[in-house]
């Protein structure tokens, strides 16, 4: 990936302005919208258009992009030849019903679908456009409405995509400068053309002549839409973002609009970055999306697909940390899923149709991440979901200060009560005695029933007996100037720019039993970074630790630092600071790990 690729891979608009509520003041209205929504907790995104049918391959080669949905920019295809895909677009094999059908056996409770991506082509029948599915190839149906009715048929609730800042088919938009060389480009910041008269005022026209009128459509042709879901909106300026905002509010109050429209703060809630895995405290209602292999669109030579382990435990996560969670399929340009997508979701839907109890309608958790798996919250229920079986079926369960109903295997018709023993009543800690093996492979869940409001502890526990307490930097509070954290995305779990000498990282923990444990660093380091060193500091203790080569800045390794004594129980800040800084920048450091030796 080159560097200017490695910046821009986002389609999220980096927050250079302090967080602001648009809505302020119309909070009544966002709460009466979004009840839905937290509601219903998980999602399916279908990406569909015409790049489903070449699938990142063009004239007999397949095209360098991850996304197949960006083929026409990738491959430098001309809108003519680009057009002549719709001649061939004919999915006889599209069944909304069936599409619907599998979201709500996978246990997905709202589709997104894209009525228009960055291409431009109207996945529905528009008048503003004539480049639509209905108008443009043999196939003539319009899946939108088709989707519409199927979806109020099961009960799942119909969002649209809309690409409002990209199409790289209308003249005076942007992205497309193959075409329209004056354009404004899919690398150019917004800085870069807001001041040229040309191009703001063409851009204008586009926003004016389809994007407006073609969300005017998608709003009054199909009922009731639950989110308007936008993309890329670092490339519109804030009034442009109100607009569309207003513009829907407008025509449907009811409709959700996601933060992409713009930038943080807008709309109605937040979304992370495109298959983001790690995320830091957000602020309001958030929504996660994510990929069952690495495309959205169709990719006929992507087989890298995501197992249903890690796929679940991605959602288990991100529910536990409050948020929503969609999950993306690119059906073929047949219309029909491929199998393995099939396969995935109806995996999805088996652990769900079990456990959907423990994510529908939840909160994220009051205690933080666990060692041993994560923990949501509804009501008076608290449900712990085990996926890293403890030793002799003893889990620990810290900081719940409430008394305790029972606690059952969510799975058990019989809700036999497993055992509790308190560890320390008063600060919530208690053992629960599980089997002594998992029910689930890949997740087991127990509910925890308890009186009154919930009354727990947030602060983080190490474990002691035989764990590895990973202390994630993404976990941790960053102090001072450079230091910041890297994407969140798979390999970019770090943090980089670790300039400054006096800046430094922090973790608070609360400990029950004392304890020896040893610790690791795994961080990633280049050649210029050999002979910096750090300081560990906890308690009373100290470590001091020289960087070392790793192969890269993003080729992490763990390294033995010594070890660390807890003697006494209560709370503790772990520190990690710069002792000396060679080459660039400390380290990006990705985790420190305190093993319990017992
Ligand atoms: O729809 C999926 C992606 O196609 C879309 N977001 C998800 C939901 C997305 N659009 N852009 N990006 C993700 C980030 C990639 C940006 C870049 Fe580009 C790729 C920069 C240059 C090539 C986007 C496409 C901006 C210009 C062309």
């Amino acid at each position: 990936m080159s560097m200017k690729e490695d910046l821009m891979d986002n389609a999220e608009a980096q927050s250079s302005k302090p967080f602001m509520l648009h809505d302020e003041g119309k909070d009544e209205e966002r709460e009466k919208r979004i009840a839905w929504w937290r509601e219903a907790k998980v999602g399916l995104f279908i990406h569909w258009g015409l790049y489903s049918l070449p699938g990142g391959i063009w004239q007999g080669e397949r095209v360098n992009a991850t996304y197949a949905e960006h083929l026409q920019l990738r491959a430098q295809i001309p809108i003519k030849e680009y057009e002549q895909i719709a001649d061939q677009f004919n999915p006889v094999h599209f069944n909304a019903e069936q599409w619907t059908r599998i979201a709500k056996e996978a246990g997905l409770k709202y589709l997104i679908f894209t009525a228009k991506h960055h291409d431009g082509f109207a996945m529905y029948h528009s008048d503003v456009s004539a480049y639509n599915i209905v108008e443009a190839t043999p196939f003539k149906r319009d899946p939108v409405a088709e989707l519409a009715i199927a979806c109020r048929q099961e009960g799942i609730t119909l969002c649209l995509y809309y690409s409002h800042a990209m199409d790289w088919h209308h003249p005076d938009s942007q992205g497309n400068t193959l075409d329209y060389p004056a354009n404004i480009g899919a690398y150019d910041s917004l800085e870069s053309w807001v001041n040229d008269a040309d191009k703001s005022i063409r851009y204008k026209r586009y926003l004016q002549e389809k994007a407006y009128p073609q969300i005017s459509e998608l709003l009054t042709l199909y009922g009731p839409i639950g989110i308007l879901w936008f993309d890329c909106g670092h490339k519109v300026t804030d009034e442009q973002g109100h607009q569309f905002v207003d513009l829907v509010h407008g025509l449907q109050s009811g409709c959700l609009v996601n933060r992409r429209v713009r930038r943080e703060g807008f709309g109605d809630y937040e979304n992370t970055g495109d298959n983001q895995l790690h995320i830091r405290n957000p602020r309001r209602d958030w929504e996660s999306i994510a990929t069952l292999n690495h495309s959205w669109g169709y990719n006929q030579t992507d087989h890298s697909w995501r197992s249903p382990k890690d796929i679940l435990h991605d959602m288990i996560n991100v529910v536990s940390m409050g948020g929503n969670y969609v999950i993306n399929v690119g059906p073929t340009g047949d219309g029909e899923f491929d199998l393995k997508s099939i396969e995935l979701l109806h995996e999805m839907g088996n652990w769900l149709k079990l456990n959907g109890e423990s994510i529908y309608g939840t909160q994220g958790s009051p205690i933080g991440k666990l060692p041993w798996g994560r923990c949501t919250l509804k009501e008076h229920k608290l449900f712990l979901h085990v996926w890293e079986w403890p030793a002799q079926g003893k889990l620990i369960v810290p900081g719940i200060r409430n008394r305790i109903q029972s606690a059952i295997l969510l799975v058990d018709s019989e809700k036999v009560s497993l055992s509790i023993e308190w560890l320390n009543n008063t600060s919530g800690d208690m053992i629960i005695q599980l089997p002594q093996e998992p029910l689930d492979s890949i997740c087991t869940v127990i509910a925890l029933e308890f009186e009154g409001d919930i009354d727990a502890n947030p602060m983080r526990v190490l474990f002691s007996d035989q764990v590895c307490n990973v202390f994630g930097v993404f976990d941790g509070e960053l102090h001072g100037d450079t230091l910041r954290y890297d994407t969140g995305k798979l390999g970019r779990d770090n943090v980089r720019d670790w300039q400054a000498g006096g800046d430094y990282i922090q973790w608070q923990f609360r400990v029950i039993s004392p304890g020896l444990f040893k610790v690791y660093a795994a961080y990633g380091a280049n050649e210029q970074s050999v002979g910096g060193s750090f300081v560990l500091t906890s308690g009373q203790d100290k470590l001091v630790a020289h960087v070392n080569f790793t192969g890269g800045a993003y080729q992490f390794q763990s390294f033995e630092l010594g070890d660390m004594e807890f003697a006494e129980a209560g709370d503790y800040t772990l520190t990690v600071k710069p002792d000396t800084i060679r080459g660039k920048v400390l380290m990006n450091l990705k985790e420190i790990t305190l093993e319990s030796l017992g």
